[in-house]
């Protein structure tokens, strides 16, 4: 009997030889499902062995207003740059594998605090366990922000890598699939769409689905999907997450070096030239982490008194009201009557909001609680 590993790699090999067109659609997409079903399999089965023995797991405590993790090769230059950006002195070897575990560091910039993740190098196998690579990989996705460290010697690196990512289901610069599917217990699969499907037919979507051993159901369509799309509702425990790519050491590297490496690298994603050595750029990353962690500022009128319009509350620009309470203080959730707002999330001034209500930048805030 085959392990799952190999089930896996049998079944990675069938897509591979596989034609994609219009005739195939189905059958790929069947696979993929089935590959998804073995993997989180394997997890469960690593899990189980985890709790009864095995290594410690890389925990750290979150803190600061948001976290990034430096994700690359090893050697790349991940320390330095973690030395370079915060109070942090981390190991710097030149040889690999000089990080062993995952060393949190603190970066104050434009009022916000961001918790840096420097972590061991990341190598081909990761997503299976290779180098400690789950826990690795599980301190990347539970940080809000991917930074990927490149090196302009190691060109052919950076797909690896990102396939690791992928592979532990980490799916970057990407929206969450507009997938919705209900199960239900009888009437078969139906298919209902807002959009017309290009990609997929709909008998085609009801096999995928079915191959997850979904009999009944109504899948609900927002976009024009794609097996993988499916597959990744249907899998579930995906994280959605920024990345961005920082290339260093280009005290070494010539245009070409450079060149090279930018060709590597998904057009649209935000890239930044930096030497951690000669501290070229540095400066720039500081900007550059912050403004792509996407923050927005917060005004708080305390119950009964002026608003405070000098020291904004930096925040998430994906916050709720609940976000800041839990900011705020750890009994201001449970304490919340309600709370009014002033400014661009208001529909006029001092709406009446609740814990959900979605903030914008600008707001001013005024949160109301119960005395105990
Ligand atoms: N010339 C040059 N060397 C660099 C630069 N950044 C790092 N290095 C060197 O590259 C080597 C590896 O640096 P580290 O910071 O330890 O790399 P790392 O990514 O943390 O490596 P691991 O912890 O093993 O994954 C060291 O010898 C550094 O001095 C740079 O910008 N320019
Ligand atoms: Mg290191």
């Amino acid at each position: 009997m085959a392990t799952i590993e190999e089930q896996i790699k049998s079944l990675e090999e069938e897509i591979g030889k596989t034609q994609k067109n219009k005739a195939t659609n189905a059958h790929i997409g069947k696979l993929k499902a089935k590959i998804a079903a073995l993997r989180a399999r394997k997890e469960k089965a690593q899990a189980h062995a985890k709790a009864s023995g095995g290594g410690p797991g890389f925990e750290v405590k979150k803190s600061g207003d948001a976290s990034v993790a430096l994700v690359g090769f090893p050697s790349v230059g991940k320390s330095s740059l973690i030395s370079q950006l915060t109070e942090v002195e981390s190991e710097i070897g030149n040889f690999a594998f000089t990080t062993l575990t995952c060393i949190p560091g603190l970066m104050e910039h434009r009022g916000a605090k961001i918790q840096i993740l420097d972590l061991p190098g990341l190598i081909k196998g990761a997503s299976d366990g290779k180098g400690r690579g789950k826990e690795i990989l599980n301190v990347i996705r539970g940080a809000d922000m991917v930074l990927y460290v490149l090196d302009p010697f190691q060109e052919s690196h950076f797909d690896i890598l990102d396939m690791e990512l992928w592979k532990s289901g980490m799916r970057l610069n990407q929206r969450e699939p507009q997938v919705f599917i209900t199960r239900s217990n009888r009437g078969g699969i139906v298919v209902r769409s807002t959009v017309k499907q290009t990609n997929l037919t709909h008998e085609e979507i009801q096999e995928i689905v079915r191959s997850f051993g979904i009999v009944s159901a109504t899948v609900t369509l927002r976009t024009n999907v794609t097996d993988d799309h499916i597959v990744d509702t249907l899998a579930g425990n995906r994280v959605y997450s920024n990345a961005v790519v920082v290339i260093n050491k280009i005290d070494l590297a010539s245009e070409n070096d450079i060149q090279r490496t930018m060709e590597m690298i998904p057009i649209n994603w935000p890239v930044l030239q930096v030497s951690a050595k000669t501290g070229t750029g540095i400066e720039n990353m500081k900007d550059f982490i912050f403004e792509n962690l996407h923050f927005m500022s917060v005004y708080l009128k305390p119950q009964g008194q002026e608003a405070d319009l000098i020291e904004p509350l930096i925040i998430k620009d994906t916050s709720t009201v609940r976000d800041v309470c839990a900011k705020l203080h750890r009994d201001f959730v449970r304490k919340f009557r309600y709370s009014r707002v002033k400014g661009p999330s208001g529909k006029f001034d001092w709406q009446r909001v609740g814990l959900d209500h979605r903030l914008k930048d600008g707001d001013i805030l005024s949160i109301i609680t119960r005395r105990r």
